[in-house]
């Protein structure tokens, strides 16, 4: 017999996603926020933190290549990558998928978020036990202040902008990850949907480009994302995304190619404006 028993994640007042359930695997209040595991018959596994949609087994490759993979073939020769966020591990597997890459940290503020994952997402944890990986259960925003100069690429794999992550929007932050990234260091971060967090990357853009010589958004879709269509943007202090581009360096993905990594930065009108100087 069906289940039903159904995951809904509020987005706003007037916007839900639903999923339908078979199973609840594992709920628990961490020292930080909520965390459950489900098992839906649509997208198979989802972690969801703080009642939000963090990840399924089935759409993960979109959102972990993407913010992965065009970062690192932005870079000519990255060797030192650090992901503050990610605890499941995605970001990490993708990375060290690149030769040049020796030394990948993962600060991770919840070390519960990367023991769960570890059991229940085997494949988008594979990573973090590769060893030229490094995962400290740490605050991110403290551990890049600590670690001046020494990151070729950060990542920013937050959850929402709302309890523990909401530091990780906030320019004072960017200034800090601008000061942890060598000379022609880059990162990139996740910021939301363009359809329903117009205000937030609006104000994530101006304080980028404040910051970043260079400062661009690119796109993917992300089905259990709300409203599927995802923005990121980077910040980079040398190298340009299209300009300088590098060869494809991974075979295994399932979304980004070269190609891909061109289209993501074709914008939609409304979202140009969005990001007009
Ligand atoms: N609303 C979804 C935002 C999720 C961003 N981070 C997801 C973590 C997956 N590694």
């Amino acid at each position: 017999m069906r289940s039903e028993l159904w995951f809904t994640e509020r987005q706003n007042d007037n916007l839900e996603i639903g999923l339908r359930i078979n199973k609840i695997l594992h709920s628990e209040q961490t020292e930080y926020q909520s965390m459950d595991v489900v098992e839906t018959e649509q997208y198979g596994t989802l972690l969801v933190l703080d009642g939000c949609i963090m990840t399924t087994d089935k759409d993960e490759f979109v959102y972990h290549e993407m913010l992965a993979h065009v970062g690192l073939h932005t870079h000519p020769n990255p060797k030192s990558v650090l992901i503050v966020g990610g605890g499941d591990g995605g970001v990490i597997r993708e990375a060290i998928k690149h030769p040049s890459v020796e030394r990948a940290v993962l600060a991770e503020i919840d070390g519960r978020v990367v023991e769960v994952s570890k059991q229940y997402f085997p494949n988008i944890a594979s990573g973090l036990s590769d060893p030229r990986v490094d995962v400290q259960i740490t605050d991110g925003i403290q551990y890049v202040k600590d670690h001046p100069g020494e990151f070729d690429v950060i990542y920013i794999d937050s959850t929402d902008p709302i309890g523990p992550a909401v530091g990780l929007f906030a320019k004072e932050f960017y200034q800090a990850v601008s000061n942890a990234l060598r000379e022609d260091g880059l990162f990139v971060a996740q910021t939301e949907s363009p359809f329903v967090n117009q205000d937030l990357i609006q104000k994530v853009h101006a304080d980028v480009r404040d910051l970043f010589p260079i400062c661009e958004l690119y796109l993917a879709y992300v089905p259990t994302y709300p409203t599927g269509m995802w923005s990121f943007t980077m910040g980079s202090k040398k190298y340009h995304p299209l300009r300088d581009q590098q060869p494809i360096r991974v075979q295994d993905t399932k979304y980004y190619t070269e190609q891909v990594h061109q289209a993501a930065f074709a914008l939609p009108k409304f979202v140009q404006e969005l990001v007009r100087g």
